[in-house]
């Protein structure tokens, strides 16, 4: 039998999905030749192990750890590009897609009057009810609208995470993808060139079956995310420009703690010798404290949300980190800005490059030794 689909299954934490999962899909593949992938990201609870001793008794399932990565795009591009059957599928393995679709969205694309199926969560038939969350339905409504409007294609559900189309088509633009957030099928409908014949498949989706969302916190912070880096990316780095954004309002806040230390506190330091001085100094400090501390939870929370660091002892150590490369980078802005100056430029000018490099060193830094492996 010719292999004529991949079902690529992009996990995390989803161990004690997956044996029922690659059960639903034998039952509702029966009479095709099919295989699945396993996209993991190396998940704490042993998905790839899980996968592995299923491939034993199965050879139609295969494993494909992902180390040291985290991404829900970039696990389905490669899983994509990792399959010899002409047909590629995308879905999640937590039973919220139903896998009866498959064999209509595969007969779509073999007939060949479709270059593209998917399941849609808002179409004519379709319903959200058994997900049980309304939240969420919301969330994805309107990031629909938007999507909708900027890649001009009209689809009830372009985020949605169940789709199928040709390897081939794929694979000829795989290159260009963006391959950042979760919105896969978005990234491919705003990339591939070609007018894309598209077909629709109502799907009930339904509530996860076990284990929690990844993707609950972020929907809408990665969706317009995905845009920027479709769109600007390529001129600005959407991390330099998250980090660079975070910066600007940490400067903010810094000025915030100066101007409220000043005031509180300004007076009190009367009795001393150098009373503007000594409350200047502590303001600054406390302020600098404040704002590095401030740009550190936020970079943690959604500049690196896929790498984020969790739990107290993690959370200290990259926080300190993060302080002794901002002190760097103070020393690096400072230099750069001091010598421009020295050698004749107007400080404003000068500052800006201080600033603008300094922010480059606490960002390159920063990325390696606070969120990297270093
Ligand atoms: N490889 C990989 N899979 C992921 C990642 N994040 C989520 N997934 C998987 O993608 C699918 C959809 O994620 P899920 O958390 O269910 O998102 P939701 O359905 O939007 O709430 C599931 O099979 C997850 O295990 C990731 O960073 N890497
Ligand atoms: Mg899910």
């Amino acid at each position: 039998m010719t292999l004529r689909l991949g079902v690529v299954l992009p996990t995390y934490n989803e161990r004690g999905n997956l044996r029922s999962m690659i059960e639903r899909l034998d039952a509702a593949l029966a009479g095709i030749a099919w295989e699945a992938i396993v996209v993991d990201d190396n998940s704490p609870d042993g998905t790839a192990d899980e996968a592995r001793s299923i491939a034993q008794d199965d050879p139609r399932v295969r494993v494909i750890q992902r180390i040291g990565r985290r991404g829900l795009s970039s696990a389905a591009i490669e899983g994509m590009c990792a399959t010899a059957a002409p047909v590629v599928a995308v879905m999640d393995a937590d039973h919220q897609h139903d896998p009866a679709l498959l064999p209509g969205m595969l007969a779509a694309l073999e007939g060949g009057a479709f270059d593209l199926a998917y399941a849609s969560r808002f179409a004519e038939g379709a319903s959200t009810e058994a997900w049980g969350r309304p939240d969420r339905v919301k969330a994805s409504g309107l990031a629909n609208r938007i999507a909708n409007k900027v890649t001009g294609v009209e689809l009830t559900d372009p985020m949605s995470g169940y789709f199928m189309l040709r390897s081939q088509v794929l694979r000829a633009d795989a290159h260009r993808l963006s391959g950042v957030g979760f919105k896969i099928l978005l990234d491919i409908l705003a990339t591939v060139d070609a007018p894309l014949r598209i077909k629709e498949f109502p799907l009930n989706f339904a509530a996860r079956a076990d284990g929690e969302s990844k993707l609950d916190r972020t929907v809408v912070f990665e969706f317009l995310v995905g845009l920027y880096d479709k769109w600007l990316g390529r001129w600005i780095p959407t991390r330099f420009a998250l980090f660079g954004t975070i910066g600007a309002f940490g400067v903010v806040v810094h000025m915030a703690v100066l101007a409220l230390v000043l005031n509180l506190f300004g007076a009190s330091f009367a009795v001393s010798h150098y009373p503007k001085e000594a409350a200047f100094i502590t303001g600054q400090t406390l302020a600098a404290l404040v704002a590095m501390t401030f740009n550190f939870v936020l970079n943690n929370e959604l500049t690196y949300a896929d790498k984020r660091l969790r739990g107290f002892g993690p959370v200290l150590t990259g926080w300190a980190r993060f302080l002794l490369t901002c002190a760097f980078g103070l020393l690096a802005n400072i230099g750069a800005a001091t010598a421009l100056v020295r050698i004749g430029f107007n400080p404003y000018p000068a500052a800006i490059v201080g600033i603008v490099l300094g922010s480059v060193w606490n960002f390159a830094l920063s990325s390696k030794f606070v969120w990297g492996k270093y």
